[in-house]
């Protein structure tokens, strides 16, 4: 049944909040069928990852999803069906009054944090009713398992995601539309997309001494800019610099769906946080995970129980190498050249991982369709 949503995004810091709230907004909307309003309050960085949201517009149109910029004063509007608070974004008071004053009151949702961790389980879809209002709002994560709310992938991903990396025109198209002539067939292809990272040099090195070419396409932000203070030159989009055997190509920031061809066309993603993380496995492509750091190592309980569910099938030597890199990568460590001169000559059966991982992820729970039918019970 077609229902009304309101998405609240508020953006904190980098981009994994308005990524995941926007691929949740235009899925419901072009996927479901339902009628969405996205509020964010930073439409600057919505713009960065979608081209077509003008940032000086309160509101406007883009692809279905009908999206405001989230300022105060809230303006005087009837809540949805549906209120989503995208990772725990208060709720204005006004809205919270509209939806108290609402018959039947809106399904209240917090979508959480993306986490393997075995807690998630038991916390999912948790009701907690509101200390004075008549309001309960419930605890929505998403994750690995059947037990949680999946993951978010549009329904034509696959079908998209094989179209393209069949079809070796389209990937040399897609490098000419960066600037960069298609790299050649014996380099490694891999994308970087981190955090400021102290082992950044020792993988740098590596590479640069490797027995095979590589070439590092970093689209601008933390890793370019660490990039220019480990070559010791800056580093800009559109530059490319050599060093020895390692390639680094500058890209821009590109748009979310130009992000995904390059995760599509790489051999190898470097990615971070939630969203790419999470596109770069459905890239069925080998992927290294940097997990947002946290005081205290908290991140690196979820790199852990990351590394159980997805190298488990891997063989033994093959699963040790590459829980060795991923966790060296993680910690910071002056050991991930040796991590990956190690990794790398897994390349096969690490491919064929992926590509099995990816086939497991799109078999399992889809985000928005667990979201909406848990919704749908609740308004029934
Ligand atoms: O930007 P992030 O570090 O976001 C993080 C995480 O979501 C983290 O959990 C959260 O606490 C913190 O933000 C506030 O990494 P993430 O999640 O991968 O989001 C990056 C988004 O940017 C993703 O949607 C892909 C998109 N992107 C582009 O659209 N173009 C690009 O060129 C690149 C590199 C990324």
């Amino acid at each position: 049944m077609a229902r009304t949503w309101d998405i609240f995004c508020s953006v904190v810091d980098n981009f994994g909040d308005i990524g995941v709230c926007w691929r949740l907004a235009r899925e419901l909307s072009s996927g479901l069928g339902q009628s969405v309003r996205l509020w964010v309050d930073d439409l600057a960085s919505f713009h960065r990852i979608c081209h077509a949201v003008d940032p000086v517009r309160t509101s406007q149109h883009v692809g279905g999803v009908e999206i405001r910029d989230w300022n105060t004063p809230f303006p005087q509007v009837a809540p949805a069906d549906i209120v989503i608070e995208g990772f725990g974004a208060r709720l204005p008071d006004a809205c919270i009054e509209a939806m108290v004053s609402r018959s039947p009151h809106p399904v209240w949702i917090n979508l959480e944090y993306l986490s393997a961790e075995n807690w998630v389980e038991g916390c999912h879809k948790l009701p907690s009713p509101h200390p004075s209002l008549p309001l309960v709002k419930y605890f929505f994560f998403p994750g690995f398992t059947s037990v949680t709310g999946g993951l978010l992938m549009e329904r034509s991903l696959v079908q998209t995601r094989d179209a393209f990396q069949g079809d070796p025109a389209a990937i040399a198209a897609f490098w000419r539309s960066l600037g960069i002539s298609p790299p050649d067939g014996e380099a490694v292809r891999v994308s970087l997309f981190c955090y400021d990272n102290a082992a950044l040099p020792s993988l740098v090195e590596a590479w640069r001494t490797g027995s095979l070419p590589v070439v590092c396409v970093v689209p601008e932000g933390a890793a370019l800019a660490q990039l220019s203070r480990i070559t010791g030159q800056s580093v800009v989009p559109g530059l490319r610099v050599r060093l020895d055997r390692l390639v680094i190509q500058a890209i821009p920031f590109i748009e979310l769906d130009q992000y995904d061809r390059l995760l599509w066309a790489c051999d190898l993603n470097f990615v971070r946080g939630e969203d790419s993380f999470v596109r770069a496995q459905h890239a069925a492509r080998p992927m290294i995970w940097q997990a947002y750091p946290q005081k205290e190592g908290a991140h690196l309980r979820k790199v852990s129980a990351f590394l159980e569910r997805y190298a488990g099938a891997l063989a033994p030597d093959i699963r040790s190498a590459y829980c060795v890199m991923t966790e060296a990568w993680n910690r910071e460590s002056a050991d991930v050249g040796r991590a990956w001169a190690a990794l790398w000559p897994h390349r096969k059966a690490l491919a064929a991982h992926a590509r099995d991982w990816a086939e497991r992820l799109a078999s399992g729970g889809n985000l928005a369709i667990e979201l909406a039918k848990f919704c749908e019970d609740r308004l029934k």
